[in-house]
């Protein structure tokens, strides 16, 4: 059994018993009203889910189990991997026994890369992963005990083991999946003694003579890792999980999600966009230029990608840290400076539209140029790297949710027909 098991195991029963006497206690209590507005508008604001994992206050951003995300910036995945399921940060022989685990369950099956191979060759990599992360439901170990008839309480155990053997698969699975669709040449194979995002840089084969490429995707990774529950990406691999269809179906199902335009794929619209202003205006633009330029962005209708938030009403503090990381390794590539330079002046242009809530960079707005900078310029690839790192979160909450067991999602819904009605008599 590995420590991040026995952690688990320790910390489990006396959060159940706390739980199950909130709601003995509680139940009945109102957390949220629901208006008309937010029942056609995507649930936005309703409180009706719980996520211990991380939580967003609109004025913080990203906090992962009551550490603020700028604590730790200079830590491994790993060992946010570890927080987010126990809580606490790992010690050096937690965090040591959790790396090796990943390293031994990393071989990802011969027929999954039979699968990628006969998908057609302009697939799109979010369909790569999720495919191939579908592919190997076949080795849920939660299937095979479920099946086996196992009690309610243990059903966290096997969805840990799911969740490590996925996690641990994902970065090669990732990687395979940039060299075969990009024409990178063979497969790299995986080198145990680096830590998870280093070994994934490597599997990538991005030239990384500095070493500054695997930093940045160690960053990367722990910057993605989670955003609390209601995300579409966080919320549909709960829905999913909460049937108790296992990890693989549940992450494959969220990632789907991450996988639209208003999610997790933004980033490469929004380095789509850093570039065409920096082709118009041959480098980085006045500040007039830029201003116009977001104004006739508007005007046509589209949005300025990488800026506003369902959530956030402040910089995202992962867009801060990106843009610290540029201005320490890059301050002088021309897609960053235009990124710098959108920060300086985009805000100001949002805040004149009214319905916009929040005028501030997200994630996304920084995160591409980084990419770009290391030569790795295939857009339609971003998503899958914030995929292997939200992977984490997803797991995590999976184990979570399953160890205090949460019930099947199953809101009301109601007809057009029926909110006529109501608001009639209302
Ligand atoms: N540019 C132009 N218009 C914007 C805008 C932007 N950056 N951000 C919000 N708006 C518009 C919305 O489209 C909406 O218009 P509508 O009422 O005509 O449909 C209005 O302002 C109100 O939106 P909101 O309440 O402020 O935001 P939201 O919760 O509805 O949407 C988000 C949030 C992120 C989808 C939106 O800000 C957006 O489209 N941003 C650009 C795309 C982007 O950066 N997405 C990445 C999000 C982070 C992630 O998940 N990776």
């Amino acid at each position: 059994m590995s420590r991040l098991h026995d952690k688990l195991a320790a910390i489990i029963p006396s959060m159940r018993q706390e739980i199950q006497g909130i709601i003995k206690e509680h139940g009945d209590k109102v957390m949220s009203q629901v208006t008309v507005r937010q029942a056609y508008g995507g649930m936005r604001g309703v409180k009706a889910l719980v996520c211990d994992t991380s939580e967003v206050p609109p004025d913080k951003g990203l906090v992962i189990r009551g550490m603020p995300l700028k604590e730790l910036t200079d830590k491994l995945p790993e060992e946010i991997f570890w927080l987010l399921c126990t809580g606490e940060l790992p010690t050096k022989e937690d965090l040591a026994d959790l790396q090796k685990e990943l390293q031994k369950r990393g071989d990802v099956p011969d027929y999954v890369w039979k699968v990628l191979e006969a998908m057609p060759k302009d697939s799109h990599p979010m369909a790569m992963l999720d495919t191939g992360i579908l592919a190997m439901e076949r080795e849920s170990v939660f299937r095979k005990r479920y099946d086996e008839g196992i009690k309610k309480t243990e059903y966290w155990e096997p969805t840990l083991e799911d969740s490590l053997n996925l996690l641990a698969r994902i970065s090669p699975l990732a990687a395979g999946v940039y060299r075969m669709r990009f024409n990178k040449g063979p497969r790299i194979a995986s080198k145990k003694d680096l830590d998870w995002a280093a070994n994934y840089a490597h599997m990538l084969g991005v030239p990384d003579p500095t070493g500054e490429f695997a930093n940045l995707m160690r960053l990367y990774m722990v910057l993605h890792s989670d955003h609390e529950g209601g995300n579409v990406s966080a919320h549909t691999c709960h829905c999913v999980g909460s049937a108790l269809s296992d990890t693989y179906y549940a992450v494959s199902a969220g990632l789907n999600g991450l996988a639209g335009p208003l999610h997790g794929l933004a980033n490469q619209e929004c380095l789509n966009w850093t570039l065409m202003v920096n082709k118009k205006f041959n480098g980085v633009p006045s500040n007039d230029q830029l201003r116009q330029f977001a104004q006739d962005t508007l005007d046509s209708g589209k949005v300025v990608p990488g800026y506003g938030h369902a959530v956030l009403r402040i910089t995202d503090p992962r867009f801060d840290a990106f843009h610290a990381f540029g201005a320490r390794v890059c301050p002088d590539d021309p897609v960053y400076a235009t990124v710098a330079k959108v920060y300086e002046v985009v805000p100001d242009v949002l805040k004149q539209i009214q319905k916009i809530k929040d005028p501030w960079p997200n994630v996304d707005a920084a995160s591409g140029c980084l990419l770009y900078h290391f030569g790795m310029t295939e857009f339609s690839y971003y998503t899958v790297l914030f995929s292997v790192s939200r992977a984490m979160g997803m797991c995590s909450q999976l184990v979570v949710s399953r160890a205090w067991g949460e019930a099947i999602e199953r809101p009301k819904s109601h007809t057009t027909h029926w909110v006529k009605a109501f608001v009639k008599s209302a």
